[in-house]
């Protein structure tokens, strides 16, 4: 029992850790096109109220990096919205109708030091809201973290994902 609790405990903080800072990072805008007031992000932001810019992102521009964007707090974890993602290296787009002027909250996926990383995310729903389970190695079990609605995966390795134990 006290490698499963061993095992939680990595997993817990690993997850502690890809939530602070992180080499990706986004831009977010005001206006259309780069415009506007903005702020930058390299970490998880479960509510964009923190900071300032709560439904008023229109347009972005990622530095580097996978990016997620929800149109509820904690990532559509509570109440499943739109949602959307980017990635790669500067460039810069204006947002969907459906997310222009919604964006609550952002995230990013994959390792926190590299984007093209080996990484396998696992997340609850579709469109990769709500919870997620993150693995950058051989995983034996995901226990509870029994998730499957989407997933990412990046950088060069294949995976193989078993129902079974
Ligand atoms: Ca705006
Ligand atoms: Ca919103």
């Amino acid at each position: 029992m006290w490698i499963w609790s061993v095992k939680l405990a990595l997993i817990l903080c690993v997850i502690a850790l890809v939530k602070s800072q992180s080499n990706h990072i986004i831009e977010l805008y005001d206006g259309n096109s780069g415009f506007g007031s903005s702020v930058l992000i390299d970490g998880y932001v479960e509510n964009l109220s923190e900071i300032g810019f709560n439904d008023v992102t229109t347009s972005l521009c990622i530095v580097q990096g996978i990016w997620l964007l929800y149109e509820n707090a904690n990532f559509n974890i509570n109440a499943p919205g739109a949602s959307g993602f980017n990635w790669g290296i500067n460039f810069c787009q204006d947002l969907p109708p459906l997310l222009n002027n919604r964006v609550t909250s952002v995230r990013y996926a994959g390792s926190a030091w590299g984007f093209q990383e080996d990484a396998l995310i696992i997340y609850e729903n579709d469109w990769f809201q709500s919870r997620e389970m993150y693995a950058a190695a051989d995983f034996p079990s995901l226990g509870r973290f029994s998730y499957g609605g989407s997933l990412i995966v990046t950088g060069q390795s294949a995976w193989t994902l078993y129902v079974y134990l």
